[in-house]
């Protein structure tokens, strides 16, 4: 009943979630074999759910018998099983980097990605919530499966106002975003990749938002083929893993070489850490808080009493590119900012020089400054303190 691929993995998901195609691209450009099966799937119910205890999706199962669910352990994991795939040689500054990719691809992003996908009902709806349905009811009847996805359309939609996006604060974030695409259209008219000739991790963790929703969903589809054809493409270049790209004909099939990150990549960095950095100064400053009113507690406790996985560590306001944003500071996100933390903290001299330049030149110094009272970890699928 397992039948995983010789030498691959199943990966248990969605077509229509962005931390699905943050996985689905990384088994893709590193030519992993997998089969990808829906929630719906029976070994999903009987064995996987209750395995992860957590409904959340992307889980991956692995031949040696692991199953590992949140995209960024599953891309540990797939790292770890298969370094040969993946193997391309960074410099300091470009391990830095895709740690800051992953997180902005898990955060800085989701605004976007939730506002292009929920705000605009009349284009993405029927779509959005026949995805939804399939993935859990395929291939019932077109009424339960409507019935299906409108339940967890609900849910999901219910997430925008933690995210702090409402009408006041709309206009901004998609103008940011257009933003955004003018300045990845700069860099890939330049590289085929964000690292130039070969996909890293951080094009995998982008793929999240940029494909998972954004390239994917009816409405914002159609406006990234007109207003940035060019990172629509490198979506394209991506989902069928281009080892050369008809643009880039005479481009290495690798990372740039000596320790380079592209200006033009740098640049989309500063942009969108300009609306980033300060929901991760506040994020730890709640976590911070936390940790003073729960002193004491053992290692691997939950955030959570109740056991959320994602738990909120309560409201936080942020300015948000000119626009003050109340919503939810998470801790997950700062899970996930712990290892670019990490990695700079494992440097020294001129690496760590170089590091500190490049976070410097990102806009990203207030956020790598960050301390935080104690260590994040997961336990059973759920965020709590080493
Ligand atoms: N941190 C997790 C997030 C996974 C996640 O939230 N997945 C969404 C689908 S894209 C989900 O399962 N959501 C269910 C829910 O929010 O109830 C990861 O990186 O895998």
């Amino acid at each position: 009943m397992t039948a995983i691929p010789d030498g691959g993995v199943v990966l248990y998901g969605s077509p229509a979630s962005l931390y699905t195609a943050k996985v689905r691209a990384w088994l893709q450009a590193f030519h992993v074999p997998f089969e990808e099966r829906f929630p719906s799937h029976p070994r999903y119910r009987q064995t996987i759910r209750p395995h992860v205890e957590t409904h959340r999706i992307p889980v991956v199962e692995f031949s040696d018998g692991a199953i590992v669910q949140d995209s960024t352990a599953i891309l540990d994991a797939l790292e770890q099983r298969f370094p040969q795939a993946c193997a391309a040689t960074l410099g300091p500054r470009q391990q830095l980097a895709v740690h800051l990719w992953e997180s902005l691809a898990d955060r800085a992003l989701a605004k976007p990605a939730m506002h292009y996908r929920w705000s605009f009902p009349q284009t993405n709806e029927a779509f959005v919530v026949g995805e939804f349905g399939r993935s859990l009811a395929f291939p019932a009847a077109p009424e339960e499966i409507a019935r299906m996805g409108q339940r967890v359309a609900g849910k999901m939609a219910s997430y925008l106002p933690m995210l702090g996006i409402e009408e006041r604060t709309i206009p901004t974030i998609e103008q940011t975003y257009l933003r955004t695409l003018e300045l990845f259209e700069a860099h890939f008219a330049a590289h085929p990749y964000l690292l130039g000739g070969a996909p890293t991790r951080a094009d995998c963790a982008l793929m999240g938002p940029l494909f998972g929703h954004l390239a994917r969903d009816p409405y914002p589809r159609n406006l990234m083929q007109r207003a940035a054809p060019l990172t629509f493409r490198w979506t394209e270049r991506m989902t069928w893993a281009e080892r050369r790209s008809p643009e880039f004909p005479l481009a290495a099939s690798s990372p740039l070489s000596d320790d380079v990150v592209p200006e033009t990549l740098i640049a989309v960095m500063r942009h969108l850490f300009a609306g980033f950095d300060e929901e991760l100064v506040k994020s730890a400053g709640q976590f911070n808080a936390w940790v003073l009113d729960h002193a004491g507690v053992p290692e691997f406790t939950w955030i959570s009493a109740e056991g959320a996985d994602q738990p909120s560590l309560g409201p936080i306001v942020v300015d948000y590119h000119g626009v003050s944003i109340a919503q939810q500071a998470l801790g997950h996100p700062l899970w996930i900012f712990q290892r670019a933390l990490d990695f700079m903290a494992s440097r020294q001299g001129t690496e760590r020089a170089a590091c500190e330049d490049l976070a410097q030149t990102a806009g990203a110094h207030s956020a790598m400054a960050i301390r935080l009272a104690r260590r994040l970890t997961r336990v059973s699928n759920r965020l709590a303190v080493a």
